[in-house]
């Protein structure tokens, strides 16, 4: 197990599902506050790409699917004790299809649970073990996985496991000083809908027609809000809304 003093600034921060949205968004405000960082997804290109970009600020990439769990364990278990991280932060994720229970489709279904749930305990499995006393793990839930919403059983299904999950871990976690947070958003514009609706440009646009969603940075302020916290300090459930969208399926659009 790492054995060493956690202090902001050359803190090592794990972002799983770096390569677009809010892991990208996490990876640029986290390297600017001095993170060294570890990003992972499955898309080489991108993780390339921000690599380049973000220069010495990142350690090391890792390109594996979360829903693997002996790729995971084969990419994380090559982590140098440097490497492990201060900060995990359990991001890859996903909704797919907006059909109703009764037509759902259990590929989604699978890609959904097998994602966010399981590749979530798959990721923190590996590296909770290693973790020192004062680092943080934040997973990223969603208002989906506090209320629910037509069209949305299986991923409200898999965030409300998010949700448990989050409040089991600290729990757990609490005896070997690790602290565990969520951070819940509200819409947020990012890739999440294209891939929701299977590339289909022009839904995915039109899910923000008429109101401001969050970007991005919004939800990556917030995570780097926890993250730099003091180590006495532990923000356990952060839920962050559009200013237009007061629960998961009330909006005020234009
Ligand atoms: P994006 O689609 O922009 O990003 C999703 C990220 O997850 C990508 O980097 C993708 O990388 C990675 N990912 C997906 N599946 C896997 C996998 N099997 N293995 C490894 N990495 C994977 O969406 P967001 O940034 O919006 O989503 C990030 C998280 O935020 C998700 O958990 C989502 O559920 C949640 N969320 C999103 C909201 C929104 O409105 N956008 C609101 C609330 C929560 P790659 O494809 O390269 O593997
Ligand atoms: C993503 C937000 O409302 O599209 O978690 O489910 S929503």
């Amino acid at each position: 197990m790492k054995n060493r003093e956690t202090q902001n600034g050359g803190q090592t921060m794990l972002i799983t599902g770096a390569t677009s949205g809010f892991g990208a968004a996490i990876a640029r405000q986290a390297a600017m506050q001095g993170f060294e960082l570890i990003l992972t997804g499955r898309r080489a290109n991108r993780l390339q790409e921000i690599s380049h970009e973000l220069g010495d600020s990142v350690l090391r990439c890792l390109c594996f699917d979360v829903r693997d769990h002996s790729a995971t364990q084969d990419a994380l278990s090559a982590l140098t004790e440097k490497e492990v991280p201060d900060v995990l932060i359990n991001n890859a994720g996903l909704a797919v299809g907006k059909e109703p229970i009764h037509e759902g489709i259990m590929d989604d279904w699978n890609r959904m649970i097998d994602t966010n749930l399981k590749g979530l305990l798959h990721v923190t499995r590996e590296l909770a073990p290693r973790m020192a006393k004062g680092s943080r793990i934040i997973n990223i839930g969603s208002v989906a996985g506090k209320q629910p919403y037509p069209g949305g059983a299986v991923y409200n299904a898999s965030k409300f496991a998010v949700d448990g999950l989050t409040q089991a871990m600290r729990m757990d976690l609490l005896p070997k000083g690790i602290q565990v947070a969520q951070v819940a958003p509200g819409a947020a514009e990012t890739e999440f809908s294209l891939v929701r609706f299977k590339g289909d440009s022009e839904v995915a646009k039109s899910v923000y027609d008429g109101y401001i969603p969050l970007s991005a940075d919004d939800v990556a302020d917030a995570v780097l809000y926890i993250a730099t916290r003091p180590s006495h300090v532990s923000i356990q459930d952060l839920l962050i809304m559009p200013a237009a969208q007061a629960s998961a399926y009330h909006f005020y659009k234009s």
